[in-house]
C-alpha cells in the first residue's frame, strides 16, 4: 500500500484517555489535547522505508524507519522507546514499542491505509486504544 501524502485528521477519539493511561498530567493533557487536534501529518514511503512527520503547534516528531528492522522513536508521551514495525498485512503496518529506560504500560501503535484510500492510526497503552482517521489533503 501506499502511505504517502499530507493528511488532515478526520477523527480521533481516546487521545486524552491514552495519555492519561501514560500518566500524562491533567494540565500538560489539555495542552497536548488542543495542539492534537489539528496535526499536519506528511509521510513519504520508497518501497519498504517510511519517513513520517507529525506536526503540531507545541510537539513534533520525525521518524524514518524501515518495515522489517527495529528503530528509536519516542512513545506519544515522549519516552525513548525502540520499536519493531512488521506488515500485519499488505496495507498495514503493526508496531511493538519496549521502553529504553524505566516501567510505563504496554505501547504500540498500528497504520493502516483502507480501500477508500483513509489512514487510520491506532495507539495504545495497556488495554487503552486512540483511533485516529486521517484523510489525504
Ligand atoms: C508532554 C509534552 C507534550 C506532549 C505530551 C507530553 C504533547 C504531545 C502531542 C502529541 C501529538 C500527537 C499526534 C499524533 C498523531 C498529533 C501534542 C503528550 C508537548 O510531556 O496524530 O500521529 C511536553
Amino acid at each position: 500500500a501506499d502511505f504517502s501524502g499530507t493528511w488532515k485528521m478526520k477523527t480521533s477519539e481516546n487521545f486524552e484517555e491514552l495519555l492519561k493511561a501514560l500518566g500524562v498530567s491533567v494540565f500538560i493533557r489539555k495542552i497536548a489535547v488542543a495542539a492534537a487536534s489539528r496535526p499536519a501529518v506528511e509521510i513519504t514511503q520508497q518501497g519498504e522505508s517510511l519517513s513520517i512527520q507529525t506536526s503540531t503547534s507545541v510537539h513534533t516528531t520525525h521518524v524514518s524507519f524501515t518495515v522489517g528492522q527495529s528503530f528509536n522513536e519516542t512513545t506519544v508521551d515522549g519516552r525513548l522507546c525502540t520499536s519493531t514495525p512488521r506488515w500485519e498485512t499488505d496495507s498495514k503496518i503493526s508496531c511493538e514499542q519496549i521502553l529504553q529506560k524505566g516501567e510505563g504500560p504496554k505501547t504500540a501503535w498500528t497504520r493502516e491505509v483502507t480501500n477508500d484510500g483513509e489512514l487510520i492510526l491506532i495507539m495504545s497503552a495497556g488495554d487503552v486504544v486512540c483511533t485516529r482517521v486521517y484523510q489525504r489533503e
